[in-house]
């Protein structure tokens, strides 16, 4: 049975939902309250070391970090496929998932530590201001990924499923993306339409 420690509006819970329900598995939603700081209490520090969501246990062998939990569903359940066989495309995945977990990401929470845990007249304008522009920048690199593919590793894959769980919170915080970006707001369309994005709403 695979047990997943998750929080609803966690982007990195998200990912590892969206991972699990193309990949038709069946699992558990343990919810990790972060509003409640369960994820610092003693019990779930055991499962993760690091205090945050999410983790899984599958039978009995506990991981987390989103990225390597979803290689490790790849590694053990490799059908249907979400990674290129070749090792060029794997490199290529890894590095897009790098990138929209250390500098997309990134500046999504930036905007949430303002928005969600300060009252209104306590947000610094400023970093959600700078924040805004460096997620709108990081669009450049992602239509240029996208030249001539629909997916970023060619076929739909773990680097796409990475970035699936922040598109909800660029229509939340209202960040647009340029018509001039075609390729990406192509690829978020049809991101938005595979079934596992509804799904992994909760
Ligand atoms: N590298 C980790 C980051 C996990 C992470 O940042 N989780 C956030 C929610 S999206 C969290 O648990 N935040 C609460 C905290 O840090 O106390 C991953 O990809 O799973």
């Amino acid at each position: 049975m695979i047990k997943l420690y998750h929080f609803p509006a966690s982007t990195n819970s998200r990912k590892v939902r969206i991972a699990l329900i193309e990949k038709g598995l069946d699992f558990e939603r343990v919810l990790i309250d972060l509003s409640k700081k369960e994820q610092k209490s003693p019990d779930y520090l055991k499962i993760n070391p690091f205090g945050q969501v999410p983790a899984l246990n599958d039978d009995g062998f506990v991981l987390y970090d989103s990225t390597i939990i979803n290689e490790y569903l790849e590694d053990e359940y490799p059908y249907p496929s979400l990674m290129p066989k070749d090792s060029e495309g794997r490199a290529r995945v890894r590095l897009m998932e790098d990138f929209r977990d250390n500098y997309f990401n990134p500046h999504f929470m930036e905007i949430i530590h303002e928005v969600r845990y300060k009252p209104e007249g306590q947000r610094d304008q400023k970093v959600i201001d700078h924040a805004k522009a460096e997620i709108m920048k990081c669009f450049d690199r992602i239509e240029k990924e996208l030249e001539g593919k629909e997916y970023l590793a060619g076929t739909f894959s773990l680097a796409d499923i990475a970035f699936m769980p922040n598109f909800d919170l660029l229509e939340r915080f209202q960040i647009p993306v340029d018509p001039k970006y075609k390729n990406v707001r192509a690829w978020m369309a049809r991101l938005k339409a595979r079934p596992s994005f509804a799904a992994s709403a909760t």
